[in-house]
């Protein structure tokens, strides 16, 4: 019974951890795959800017829905910046300094995180601040690792 449980956990690790372990056949597929995760994420985040900026009207299922969106996108692009990928925007140092990388990373995920929480609160000042953390985490990691 014991070893079953530790098979069945095994399984849905492995089943849960399935973005870190893409595999692409061709160097540019990666390359297309993060700049396409970002993308949709980008998407779904200048939504709930529009709202944090007052560009267009608060709506809190919608900010709740782009959110949680923001969120599972947050968690993809990682797996694109596998050994030898190098290219698109991305700086040689995201292969060369890539604990800092995945740190940087790591801080957007969980900024994501805490917009998605706020974002439940039905509060356009709580929607705001946590808008403006989560891009602060996006620049943070453009800033040191993606080129103009
Ligand atoms: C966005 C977007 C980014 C970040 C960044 C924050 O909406 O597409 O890349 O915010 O501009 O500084």
């Amino acid at each position: 019974m014991k070893a079953i449980c530790v098979l069945a956990l095994a399984a849905l690790t492995a089943s849960l951890s399935l973005p870190a372990a893409a595999q692409f056949a061709k160097k540019d597929d990666a390359i297309d795959y993060r700049q396409s995760a970002l993308s949709v994420m980008a998407a779904h985040f200048a939504r709930l800017g529009a709202m944090a900026k007052g560009d267009v009207p608060f709506d809190a299922k919608a900010a709740q829905e782009n959110a949680d969106i923001v969120v599972f996108m947050s968690r993809l692009p990682w797996a694109g910046f596998g050994p030898d990928t190098e290219g698109g925007k991305a700086k040689p140092n995201v292969w060369t300094e890539n604990a800092k990388f995945k740190e940087l990373a790591g801080k957007m995920e969980a900024e994501a995180v805490k917009l998605a929480a706020a974002a439940k609160q039905n509060d356009l000042a709580s929607l705001k601040a946590a808008f403006g953390a989560t891009a602060g985490s996006c620049k943070a990691c453009h800033d040191s690792f993606r080129s103009r």
